[in-house]
Formats: C-alpha cells, structure tokens, sequence
C-alpha cells in the first residue's frame, strides 16, 4: 500500500491532509519557468528530457504540492501520426495540415509512443531518479476527442463546429479516427506507466462542448477503452474536463478512479451524482487566485467544508492554473489547504 497521501486519496483511503496538486502546475505564472522558455521553444523544453525534467520540478521546489505532473503537453502525439503541430507565442498551438475528409483520417500513422514520444517516456524515467521517494508523479495524455478537436480545428476552437460537422458529416470516418486516437493514446498511458508514472490523467478538456447523448455514443466508448488498457497498468486513472457538470451520472461509467471536477459545480452535488465508488478532484476557479486572499480562504474553505473530510478528495483547481497567477497565493492556497484539512480531521476525531 502507498504512504503517498496523493494516491491514497486517488484510492479512497484515509489520509493526514487533504493532498494538493495544481493542473498546469509548472508554467508561466513562474519565474523559474519563463526562464527557461527565454531560451528554449515550448517543443525543444518537451522533446529535451533534462529541460522536461527541471521544469517538472521547478513547481515542487516552490511550493509543498504533493505530486510532480511530467512537464509535456497533449498535442505532440499528434505530430508522429502526420500531423503538423507548432506553438506560435501569444496564440496557442496551430496545426497546419488539420484533418478535413475521411482520406485525411486514413493516411494518419499510428505509431507507438516509445517511438512517437520517446523523449517524455525518458522525462518520466528522468524525474522518478530525481524524486526518489519524496513525492509521486503523474503521467498524462489528452483523450481521443480533445486530440480529435485540435486534429480538426487545428486548434483551439470557440464553438468546435468542425469537429461536430465532421462528426456528424462523416461517421464512419469518425469512429476511425477514434479508432486511431484510442489506439495511440492507450499504448502512450500504459508506456508512461511503465517508464515509472504512479498515476495517470487523461485531460479530455473539450468534451463538455458536447450533449450527453453524443458523448455517451460517440466519444465515451473510446474514453472507458483508454482507461481499462490504462488501469491495467495498476496505477490509478484521473479522467478531468470541463463542462461536464450536466454528464456527471456518464462520468461515473468512465471507469476512472477519479473524476476531475470543475467550479461550475458545487464539490459535493457533484460528488453525489458521481456515486461512491470514484474519489473526486477539484474545484476551485482559477481566476480566484487573482484576488486578495480574505476573498480566497473562505471559498477554500467551502470546498473543504462541502468535502467534510470524506476519504478520496484531491484537491486542486477547476482548470489548469492561469499565466500571471500571484505566486504568493499558490503558496499560500497549498500550505492552508494542508493545514485546515488537518485541523478539520484533528476536531472531527
Ligand atoms: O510557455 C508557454 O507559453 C506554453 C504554455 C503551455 C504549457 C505550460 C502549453 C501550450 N502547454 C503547457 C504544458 C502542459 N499542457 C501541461 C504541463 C504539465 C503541468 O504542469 O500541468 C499539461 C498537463 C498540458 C495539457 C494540455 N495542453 C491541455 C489539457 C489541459 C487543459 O488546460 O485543458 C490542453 C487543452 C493543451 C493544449 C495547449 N497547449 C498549450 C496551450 C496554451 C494549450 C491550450 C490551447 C487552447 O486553449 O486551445
């Protein structure tokens, strides 16, 4: 069994304090990190294990999180199946030569992550060395209909109408596409794995742009494939998106262990439609860690009051954390949610 306090909870078991790790951890709003970008592009920092590695740390060494999330990025997977991906600064990720009609679909590659993504599996291996028994890592990947969105959008996209047109256009297409992704993406979990993650998230960020009869047809199937090949591995599934809150009963059927929450939702009605048998992680705004912390704390305190020491919650923000974030807040939100769950627990006892 683990002592780490993070996959504790992920496993529904009792822990000291509530454990805290933050989507997006190392990024931006960092110092440490804008200097290592200075220097080097968004995909050199990814395809170079040892900038991986530092960048992965950085995070911890400022803060007392408790897990390491590999420093990497949903959309070079796409690159080895053909696609062309570049980071332009200031606007995000482009795909150039985007998936328009079902021929596109068929010239995909479907290559193994050892040879796609070989310099992440080699980040992996890098930071457990480095970590050794202080905290546990997570690997990541985004799930087939996120990659799908970016893959047809060729970014990101307000009202995702390609990637529904095409999904209605060109069904059979489609479900190849899905076909392609799932394939590509549980091998790229279970490698993660085996290179040394603990646990594993599968961010599928666009999904909630979907109605629920959608999902449940056309992307969930793929979604509870990823995460069984995932799972088989023995480390713990966290499935996260955003706008889901109408879907959480579908949720549940993901077969992740964990449920990632956003803060469109309060933590335990969703935990109740979630049902028993999954831990939850959230739901803070990130936009609150832009205020002053006397407005802050009580909304912390919300989530943790809501929770009611109840065993599997992680806690964590509803998005990734956002550039320009106040880092003295991130310090202070990490070391209050420790502090207050184990005060919570000691007077519960
Ligand atoms: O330096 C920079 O300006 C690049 C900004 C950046 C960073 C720090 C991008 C471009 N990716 C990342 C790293 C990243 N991406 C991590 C690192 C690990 C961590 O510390 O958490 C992770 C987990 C991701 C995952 C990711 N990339 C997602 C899923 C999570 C989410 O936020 O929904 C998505 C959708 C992406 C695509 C992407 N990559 C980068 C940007 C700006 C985006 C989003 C673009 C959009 O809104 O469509």
């Amino acid at each position: 069994m683990s002592d780490y306090r993070f996959l504790r909870a992920c496993r529904r078991q009792p822990v000291d304090m509530t454990p805290v790790w933050l989507m997006r951890q190392a990024g931006r709003y960092m110092a440490e990190y804008r200097a290592v970008r200075a220097k080097y592009s968004m995909l050199e920092t990814i395809r170079t294990p040892e900038l991986a590695c530092e960048i992965t740390l950085q995070p911890l060494r400022a803060f007392a999180l408790d897990a390491a999330i590999i420093f990497a990025d949903i959309l070079p997977l796409l690159i080895g199946m053909g696609l062309q991906l570049e980071f332009v600064s200031g606007e995000g990720p482009v795909i150039c030569n985007p998936i328009a009609s079902a021929a596109d679909v068929d010239a995909l590659r479907t290559p193994p992550a050892a040879e796609n993504v070989p310099f992440t599996l080699e980040a992996i291996r890098l930071v457990r060395r480095e970590l050794g028994g202080w905290l546990p890592l997570i690997g990541f990947s985004g799930a087939p209909f996120t990659l799908a969105s970016y893959a047809i959008e060729g970014g990101g996209s307000k009202h995702h109408l390609k990637v529904k047109s095409f999904m209605l256009n060109e069904p059979d297409a489609w479900h190849r596409l899905m076909e392609k992704l799932t394939q590509v993406v549980g091998d790229y979990l279970v490698a993660q794995a085996e290179a040394g993650a603990q646990a594993l998230q599968v961010f599928d960020s666009w999904a909630g742009v979907l109605a629920p009869a959608d999902y449940r047809q056309l992307v969930l199937p793929y979604v509870q494939r990823v995460i069984a090949q995932a799972r088989g591995t023995g480390v713990p599934v966290i499935y996260f998106g955003i706008d889901l809150n109408g879907m959480l009963g579908l949720l549940a059927e993901t077969g992740a262990e964990v449920i990632g929450v956003d803060w469109r939702v309060e933590i335990d009605d969703a935990w109740r439609q979630l049902g028993d048998g999954v831990a939850i992680q959230g739901n803070l705004d990130p936009a609150l860690l832009f205020g002053p912390w006397e407005q802050l704390q009580p909304r912390v305190d919300n989530i943790l009051r809501r929770v009611a020491g109840r065993p599997g919650h992680i806690f964590n923000l509803g998005h990734g954390i956002l550039p320009g974030t106040p880092v003295d807040n991130v310090r202070r939100l990490v070391e209050y949610v420790h502090e207050r769950s184990a005060a919570l627990k000691e007077s519960a006892s």
